[in-house]
Parts: structure tokens; sequence; C-alpha cells
């Protein structure tokens, strides 16, 4: 059987023969490739977050109070990274959470401007999942046109006019999208000084609103379309986008939406959980958003008492993923999926579909070596006694 690690062993060999790694190995080098093709705005858009940067930064840290114990003699040379999820059985637990603006990070690809796509493609080539953006710049069909076999999930910004949303919805389900993710943690922008310094969003500027403008229901609204007046389009979907209202009255009317898989991100409070269980979803999305929203605690610190109220429903978690290592310490704090935003997110920005390619790769065999080399060698076997506190 194959280990993700092979991938490790490719890299030596192709050494022998003169060939070097086509991008960097870890995490700090793809921020910093990913940074040379990028203008200012777009790499602060990213690489930034809410306030002081205090969360973004915690979520990173709080993986370093992890330790893992290692195990010897137990056999662990072939390792079975797969997880069951809303019945898909996926190679590794691994997934790429949604980015709203890595459709217009692939820089450096050979044509620009349609980084969902290649996402899609990485999706594809890998079995890695991707959850898609609302924030796309190519419509969601196309993307799901890119996914091959590789399930992926739709993430909807519910917009405050509820035809949009239910449009959204048909239309995730019709491209074959697996399930619908309800980002709940940004009802409106939350305050982030490093866009505000550059004053400017990609989204007003029009960017990444191909599932707005190619919508009926959104089109229908406006006196222009948005090839002829993008920027009265991009007004529209500022004054659609936010829905402060929403709250948990409307859950069962999200919930009639779809018989798809239902999940909500943003999750990470156990009452939460038992609201959102005892509303019919199928699934619970513990993220902080990386830190770009509120400034808040670090997810992986929420996610033990959330995992404990889910009791059993599958857990998504995301916010400070940063390597393989990470992946394998969330899954010990009862992640049923680890998802990545930035790390894949700076491998489109550094060689679209081959960048995140390698990303994956790297993460994945980081992920299968720690659990390998440490004698854990299935994801069941990872649970939470498996890691020490570090003071
Ligand atoms: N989350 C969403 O639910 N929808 C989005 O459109 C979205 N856009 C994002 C754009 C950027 C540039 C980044 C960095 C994150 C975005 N997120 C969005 C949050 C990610 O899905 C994810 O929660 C976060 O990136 C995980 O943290 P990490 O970047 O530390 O891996």
């Amino acid at each position: 059987m194959a280990n993700f690690s092979d991938f490790n062993t490719g890299v030596y060999f192709n050494g022998l023969f003169g060939t070097m790694p086509a991008f960097p190995m870890e995490y700090a080098g793809w921020e910093a490739a990913a940074r040379a093709q990028l203008d200012d705005v777009m790499y602060d858009y990213v690489a930034g977050g809410a306030g002081d940067e205090f969360t973004q930064d915690a979520n990173v840290r709080a993986f370093q109070r992890w330790g893992i114990t290692p195990r010897m003699l137990s056999g662990a040379a072939e390792r079975d990274l797969s997880v069951e999820l809303f019945g898909h059985r996926f190679a590794s637990p691994v997934f790429m959470a949604p980015v709203g603006v890595v459709g217009v990070m692939d820089a450096a690809s050979e044509t620009p401007g349609h980084g969902d796509l290649e996402v899609a493609r990485t999706a594809a080539a890998t079995g890695v999942p991707a959850v898609m953006s609302t924030l796309m710049q190519d419509p969601m069909e196309a993307v799901a046109a890119e996914l091959g076999d590789t399930p992926a999930f739709f993430q909807l910004y519910t917009p405050n006019d509820r035809e949009l949303a239910e449009s959204f919805v048909r239309r995730a389900e019709a491209a074959g999208f697996a399930g619908i993710v309800v980002t709940l943690d940004t009802w409106t922008l939350g305050w982030r000084p490093r866009d505000l310094q550059h004053a400017a969003m990609p989204q007003l500027q029009a960017k990444c609103l191909a599932n707005y403008f190619s919508d009926p229901v959104f089109r229908a609204k406006l006196d222009k379309t948005p090839e002829e007046d993008p920027g009265a389009a991009a007004i529209q979907w500022a004054l659609t986008f936010g829905n402060p209202g929403l709250s948990w009255d409307d859950l069962a009317w999200l919930r009639g939406l779809t018989d798809l898989p239902l999940l909500l991100k943003g999750i990470c409070h156990p009452d939460d959980v038992r609201r959102a269980k005892d509303g019919g979803v199928d699934g619970i999305y513990c993220s902080n958003h990386g830190g770009r929203q509120a400034a808040s605690a670090p997810a992986l610190d929420l996610l033990p008492d959330v995992v404990t109220a889910a009791d059993g429903m599958p857990v998504l978690f995301d916010s400070g993923v940063r390597s393989g290592v990470d992946v394998v310490k969330a899954l010990a704090l009862g992640a049923t999926a680890v998802g990545v935003g930035r790390p894949y997110g700076w491998g489109i920005a550094m060689g679209g579909a081959a960048g995140a390619q390698h990303v994956l790769q790297c993460l994945l065999a980081e992920a299968d070596l720690t659990m390998g080399l440490n004698g854990y060698a299935s994801v069941a076997e990872l649970t939470r006694d498996v890691l020490v506190r570090i003071p």
C-alpha cells in the first residue's frame, strides 16, 4: 500500500537525478513565495486578520502547546489516513477551507483570474475535498465541472435576500455539490486594519462576485446588467451580502432549503453545537475564520468541548493549521476532518493548481510520517490521550 510519505522519498530520489523541489517545503516558504507574486493589497488581504492579529497568531501558537506521545514497535509501517464523511470515503482527513478571494490569487498561473478553477483541479488531482466559497471569480457551475470525481461542498454566505439564498442552494445542488456549509461568523465584515489602511476590498471592486453576477435572482434586481455596469452590481452585492438579522429562528428555513448535508461554520461553543443539532444539521464546522473576523480565543482550544457536545456528529475544524503535525493534533482533539485556508491559498498564489497540490502533498506526507513514526497506524488511533499538554 502506498503511504502519503512516499512523497518524501520521491523528493530525495529526484535530488539524486538533479531535480530540485519546485516549491518550498514548509509554511513560511509558501507564504514568502506567494508574497513575491502578489501585490501588497492582495497579500495583506490574505495574510492579515482582525484587529492586532492576536487571534490568528494565537491560533497557530495553540498547536505548540500540545505534543504527541510516541509508541514503539506498533507495526505502523502502513498508515490509513482515510475518513468517512457524509457517505463519502476520503483518502485523507484534510480539506481545503473556503477562501473567497482565491479566484484572483492565482497570479503566477498562465491565465490569472481563475483561481477557483485551479482549486477544483487541485481537488480533482489529489482527492482532497474543497469547500468552495460563495465568493468565486468563476461561477459555481464552471468550478464544479473541474472537480473530477472528488466531492466538494458549497459554502453559503446567507444573503439578506432569501430568494437569492434559495437560488444559490438550488444551483449548488444542480451543479453536484455534496453539501452546503453555511458560514455564520461573517454577517458583517470584521475590523481589519491592513485592509482599512489600503481602503480596499476585492468584492467592492467587483471581484469574486461571479455567483451573484450569474444569478437570475440577483440580476433581476439590477437596472443594468453586471457586464454593463459592474460598479453598480458590486454596490448591490454590498447591500445584499450582510445579514445581521440571521438568528437561530432562521435555522429551520435553512434546513428546509436542501436535503444535502448541512453544516454550520463558525460554531465554537457547546451550547451552539446543541442548538445546531436540535435544528437538524448534519455537521459542525468549528472555526474562528482564521482570526479574520472577531478577535477571539484560539479555535483549537475550543475544539474539545465542541466535539464532546457534537456527541458523534462530524466536526470539521480549521484555523491555524500550518503543518502535517498540526493536522494530527487536531484529529487527536476530536476533529473528523481538518481544513487549511491560507496554506493552500499561498500554494495557488505561488503556482496555481501545481502549487496548491504541492502544499497538500507536504501536509499529508508530514501528517503520515508523524503518525507512523509515533506508532499510530490509523486516524481512529488518534485519541485525546495521545496528546500531552506542554506547559
Ligand atoms: N471562510 C468562509 O467561510 N468563506 C469565505 O469566503 C472565506 N474567505 C476567506 C478569505 C481569506 C483570504 C482567508 C485567509 C480566509 C477566508 N475564510 C473564508 C476563512 C477560511 O475558510 C478558514 O476558516 C481560515 O482560513 C482557516 O484559517 P487558516 O487560514 O489559519 O488556515
